[in-house]
């Protein structure tokens, strides 16, 4: 091996032994609040880390998925080997995924695509990941890497290994993807000296402004003016400092209950609390999980109208929630926005019918929008 690969290899596995230790210090200590100051400081060093170890990968990218997105929004079906997922792929879709009886059966990303109430919903399955996954082990990088990019996560857990859901949570966690949770409301405005200068408007129990000094000194963050608008605790604050961070909505189900007696179900059900249980392979309960897809991709239907037209309430524009006319507009026609002079809206986001509207304006779901176009 060439001297420079070999040093690499050496400082490589240096972090990822650093990283393991430290994770084994927070595993080993209890919150509380005198340690809280501990590990505050303990989860800014491994996030220091990671990036680190994210960075020195970064000069060989690897091949990663290539994925082209369609439809009006992508789900990844997320969970470790032979749990189903392929299985489910098939049964929610057209696509075609190969199903096996032993583990690693997909190596590559199939995928499929769901209709449902208008909306075309594309689902990818991904080889299964396993403990590891975000420090490169398996496909582990490259399919965590699909999941920063998929509006909706879909999680399965297989009925007889209740075990692998903490797992998969952790490593979704460690690749900077944090699910059903919004960004949290912290600014940190970098200055030339002064100082930190710590400013609240709530109270942190979970994190004292010492606390915040010692994590922004782990990032070299000494001169910046810190303005808190809600109860963090360590690991927002890190994410805030970070930057990088995906913030994506997440399901999980529990499958294959065709197999298991329903008191043993119960009390996985207690252990995981599943948004879901369901049987892929004997198709339990697939008309509700599409339901909680639909739901989980927070779309909203709007409708086209015509001047001087009634409107087509047969088939919606599907959009994500909160989208504003201009999003609408991109929607139907590239060169909408560019010829745009105004919108009539009718519907739960005006205050009266017909309402006058520019590009900026925020529509509601079962909104009809009529586009005036120069
Ligand atoms: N009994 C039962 N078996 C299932 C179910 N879903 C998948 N399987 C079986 O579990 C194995 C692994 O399925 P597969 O879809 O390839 O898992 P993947 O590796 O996660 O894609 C196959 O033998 C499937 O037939 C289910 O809901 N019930
Ligand atoms: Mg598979």
């Amino acid at each position: 091996m060439a001297k420079i690969e070999e040093e690499q290899v050496k400082a490589k596995s240096s972090v990822n032994e650093q990283i393991k230790d430290l994770e084994d210090e927070l595993a080993k200590t209890k919150y509380n609040k005198r340690t809280q100051f501990h590990i505050g400081l303990v989860k800014a060093k491994i996030a220091r880390l990671r990036e680190k170890q994210a960075s020195r990968s970064g000069g060989k990218k690897g091949e990663g998925y290539a994925v082209k997105k369609s439809g009006d929004a992508t789900v990844v079906l997320l969970g470790f080997p032979s749990v189903g997922k392929s299985t489910l792929l098939n049964t929610l879709t057209n696509a075609n995924s190969a199903v096996g009886h032993y583990a690693f059966t997909t190596l590559t990303v199939i995928p499929g695509s769901m209709e449902y109430k208008h909306a075309k919903i594309q689902i990818l399955d991904v080889p299964g990941i396993v403990q590891g996954a975000a420090a490169g082990t398996g496909r582990g990088k490259e399919v965590l890497q699909v999941i920063r990019n998929a509006n909706l996560v879909l999680i399965i857990v297989d009925v007889f290994h209740p075990e692998h859901y903490p797992v998969i949570l952790k490593e979704v966690f460690s690749t900077g993807v944090r699910l059903n949770q919004r960004r949290p409301d912290i600014r940190i405005t970098k200055t030339m000296r002064g100082g930190l200068q710590i400013g609240k408007t709530v109270p942190l129990p979970e994190l004292s402004d010492e606390s915040i000094r010692s994590i922004m000194k782990e990032f070299k963050v000494v001169n910046a003016n810190v303005l808190i608008r809600e109860p963090i605790n360590a690991d927002q604050l890190i994410d805030a400092i970070q930057k990088n961070c995906v913030y994506t909505n997440a399901i999980t189900v529990l499958n294959k209950i065709d197999m298991i007696p329903p008191a043993d179900l119960e009390r996985i059900k207690q252990e995981i609390r599943p948004d879901l249980c369901i049987s892929a392979e004997k198709q339990m309960n697939i008309p509700e999980l599409r339901e909680l897809i639909f739901q989980g991709l927070e779309f909203m239907r709007v409708y086209c109208k015509d001047p001087g037209k009634q409107p087509d309430m047969e088939v919606p524009v599907i959009i994500r929630r909160d989208s504003t006319v201009e999003e609408f507009a991109q929607r139907l026609h590239k060169d909408f926005i560019h010829r745009f002079r105004f919108a009539r809206v009718w519907g739960d986001s005006v205050k009266f019918a017909g309402q006058k509207q520019s590009l900026k304006h925020v529509l509601k779901d079962k909104d009809i929008v009529e586009l005036h176009i120069a």
